[in-house]
């Protein structure tokens, strides 16, 4: 039972709850303790230490190694042997020759330790660190991270003088900002040292600026400044020091550029710091505030359930790794991503990579790169449902630039048109198969970034960013049209050679191998692709006759297939596999992030999907953050809500940290879990996924509502056609919800007890439903 109320969208309040601050009672003694701030381009994480506080700084492009030649002319030969040697059933020989001929030429990413390779690493920027004078016992300690206002806060008290320092990044003014006051005046002395483990030297500038430069081999240069601007006091610079005397403020501006995008740095960080120095702190805060939830407010979500501010946020995540659920901690986590997000992703930004800006190491893990079998796309799963559209504009645009080496390798590798890409990209545009077929050989990885593309259109519904959009999905289609082909026995188009991402199959010789033709996944990415290329071409009315060519080739492309076990099958064939509780999920693509398999439109194929997923969890699936996250969004799109919640809560327990980054294993040399921000992105689209699904054809309103969240109420998350949405729920039963539609039409919208109604809305209006029963 529902009604429906008419308002003008103009009337909508845009009020948003404020979000309670994740908070400590002891400063961080791990990087991954420290509180992380941003601007998309610049980032820093906060220790808060009282006595020797540290701040360890990043810039987006500061990347070791440069372009490089890494396609191998010897592969295009070699393909049709390989092909045979698959269609023969010769795994063992097909590995071996792909291994030899079909990878990249050179060491391609290092086994992730390209530090000092062509292949590079993002690295750590600089630390800045700031001595106190010993002045007795603190008390009072609390350290925060606002969300609502994007500022890293530090109170404490010694004796009776009360001290409170703010941190914030701001992309207004593209600086650094620290500010470090005391209700006592004169007591602000520290002497604060810049500097960076390697390649990077420290002089003054003037009395109240140090500069930092510095060049990684014959690479990246790169320049940061350090500006102190103290009321009241002395400050004075020496040798790679700055100090500041019995102030009664202070504020810090630390700008950091590389002459990667911005030229000539120097000059840039000397104007950013000028014209930075020009405002007054509240100024600075004011515009970077305004800024800042300019995106944030844009969404809420209210969970109810027991306040529990007092308790600081490490205090609640044991308590949630000792089985208590706390709904306010999830709305937080939630909103933490979105911050995240917009921290580490903003337009004219490069993409989050691997830790998002954050690295505090030269070798990061994984070079800290762009891993595209699953890594980098689950950075943006919560970009358009989290109603920040314009952060996924970094990886947008970054797709593009991979067009041109992009059609390089596919020229070279395949003789085929169009652009493609494998495992691994870096900033300098690595398109070719890394260096290990088990996971380098994934030629699917171009078609799945081509997703982001439409999706970004789905929900947006902007017809000119699509037309932009057309030409790079339609490139990397002609790359799968030419790269495809007819497997005999069933006719069916297939790709040859790949591999089902990182996993491994026991071929009939009882022996495990990677390279096959025809993975699930291949396959549902390329459907995915084929069937947007082809709706794009018809929404802007071109290409009829290639939008006809996909349609065809879609329908001969390999079918999802039902195993023996009742599962949806990972490989051509009905394989087992030696690690049944890998990871990678790759052959659920189709249920998430595509849509080939549904609740709704193929209820056979998603139990088949729903027995893929309870047997990688039989053998401890999930064991990465990332895995785990991907798991809720796929109980999410199968409509359990109990199993959604659980995953959650594994997220939460087993794989974050103290400070709420996602974990992954650590692997020699790390000895402590690593920080990998794709588990925070997925986490965040998982929740946004119980409360709101579109990919059905139909709003559908809290389709995986767990019985935890009897109560609350969300704001502001999108559905694909445009809508933004709202809707409150108590006793478990949704009560009302809000829509405002950016496009004229008609709409379907789902709720809970599974009838739907159909309306249509004009675009700019908000409509109002009231729900009972439901
Ligand atoms: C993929 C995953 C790993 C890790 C790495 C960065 O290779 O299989 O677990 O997340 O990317």
């Amino acid at each position: 039972m529902y009604w429906i109320n008419l308002c003008l969208w103009l009337l909508w309040s845009t009020s948003a709850y404020a979000i309670s601050p994740i908070w400590y009672s002891q400063p961080a003694e791990e990087w991954d303790e420290a509180l992380p701030i941003g601007n998309g381009r610049l980032a820093a994480m906060v220790y808060g230490q009282t006595n020797e506080e540290r701040i360890q700084f990043n810039e987006e492009s500061l990347w070791s190694g440069a372009p490089q030649d890494a396609d191998s002319p010897d592969a295009l030969k070699a393909l049709p042997f390989v092909r045979n040697l698959l269609l023969e059933g010769n795994y063992q020989e097909a590995q071996k020759q792909t291994y030899k001929h079909l990878l990249c030429k050179g060491p391609g990413s290092c086994q992730g330790k390209a530090a000092k390779g062509d292949f590079g690493c993002y690295q750590s920027f600089g630390d800045l660190s700031l001595t106190f004078p010993e002045q007795g016992a603190v008390q009072h300690y609390r350290r925060e991270l606002d969300l609502n206002n994007a500022i890293t806060r530090v109170t404490y008290s010694i004796g009776d003088a009360h001290y409170t320092r703010e941190y914030f990044v701001s992309a207004p003014d593209q600086v650094i900002v620290i500010h470090l006051t005391c209700d006592k005046p004169g007591k602000i002395s520290f002497t604060g040292l810049l500097g960076r483990q390697e390649c990077a030297e420290v002089r003054p500038d003037t009395a109240d600026t140090l500069i930092m430069e510095g060049q990684l081999g014959k690479g990246m240069k790169f320049a940061a400044k350090l500006h102190a601007i103290a009321h009241n006091g002395i400050v004075s610079t020496a040798d790679n020091t700055l100090t500041v005397h019995q102030a009664d403020s202070v504020v810090l501006l630390l700008a950091a550029a590389t002459d990667f995008k911005h030229k000539p740095h120097e000059d840039i960080i000397a104007e950013q710091i000028n014209a930075a120095s020009q405002k007054t702190f509240l100024q600075l805060r004011r515009a970077h505030i305004h800024d800042y939830q300019s995106y944030f407010q844009r969404a809420d979500l209210d969970l109810s359930g027991p306040n529990l501010d007092e308790f600081p946020t490490d205090q609640r995540l044991k308590a949630i790794q000792d089985g208590f659920f706390d709904p306010q901690l999830i709305a937080q986590y939630f909103q933490f991503g979105r911050y995240l997000l917009i921290s580490s992703s903003r337009p004219g930004c490069l993409p989050a990579n691997l830790q998002g800006k954050w690295a505090h190491l030269i070798q990061t893990p994984w070079n800290c790169d762009y891993h595209t079998n699953i890594n980098l796309q689950m950075n943006y799963w919560a970009a358009e449902t989290a109603n920040l559209a314009d952060c996924h504009e970094p990886l947008l645009r970054f797709i593009d630039t991979l067009r041109v080496p992009g059609r390089r390798t596919a020229h070279i590798h395949y003789g085929a048109r169009g652009w493609v890409m494998h495992h691994i990209t870096n900033v300098w545009g690595f398109t070719s198969p890394c260096e290990d077929a088990r996971w380098g050989l994934f030629p699917a990885a171009s078609g799945w970034l081509c997703q982001h593309l439409w999706e970004h259109y789905a929900f947006g519904q902007d017809q000119t960013f699509l037309a932009w959009a057309y030409p790079i999905m339609k490139e990397s289609a002609q790359f799968y049209l030419d790269f495809l082909i007819e497997e005999p026995s069933r006719h069916w188009l297939v790709t040859s050679p790949s591999s089902s991402p990182e996993n491994q199959f026991y071929a009939p010789d009882g022996h495990p191998y990677s390279i096959c033709m025809g993975p699930s996944m291949d396959r549902q990415i390329i459907w995915d692709l084929f069937e947007h290329t082809s709706s794009a071409a018809n929404i802007l009315q071109i290409d009829s006759d290639f939008a006809a060519e996909l349609d065809a080739a879609k329908l001969k492309l390999a079918p999802p297939q039902i195993g023996k076990h009742g599962q949806l099958q990972e490989w051509l064939e009905d394989f087992d596999e030696p690690e049944p509780g890998h990871r990678h999920m790759s052959h659920l693509f189709a249920l998430y992030p595509g849509h080939q398999i549904s609740i709704a439109k193929t209820p056979g194929l998603a139990q088949a999907a729903r027995k893929s997923l309870e047997m990688r969890l039989q053998h401890g699936g999930g064991h990465t953050g990332w895995s785990q996250a991907w798991i809720i969004n796929f109980w999410a799109r199968l409509r359990d809500a109990e199993k959604a919640h659980e995953h959650l809560y594994d997220l939460l327990a087993n794989s974050t940290h103290t400070n709420l980054f996602d974990t992954h294993p650590p692997f020699l040399p790390y000895t402590r879990p690593l920080f990998q921000i794709d588990g925070n992105f997925g986490g965040t689209a998982g929740i946004a996924e119980m409360l709101l699904q579109s990919h059905e054809g139909a709003i559908s309103l809290l389709p995986a509502l767990p019985k935890a969240w009897s109560k609350g109420s969300f704001k502001g998350l999108r559905a694909r056609g445009g809508v933004e949405v709202d809707a409150s729920w108590e006793n478990g039963k949704l009560t009302e919800a809000r829509l405002r539609p950016c496009r004229t039409g008609e709409y379907v919208v789902r709720v809970p007890s599974n009838e739907t109604l159909s309306l249509t809305m004009q675009e700019g209006q908000e409509y109002t439903l009231t729900f009972k029963n439901c």
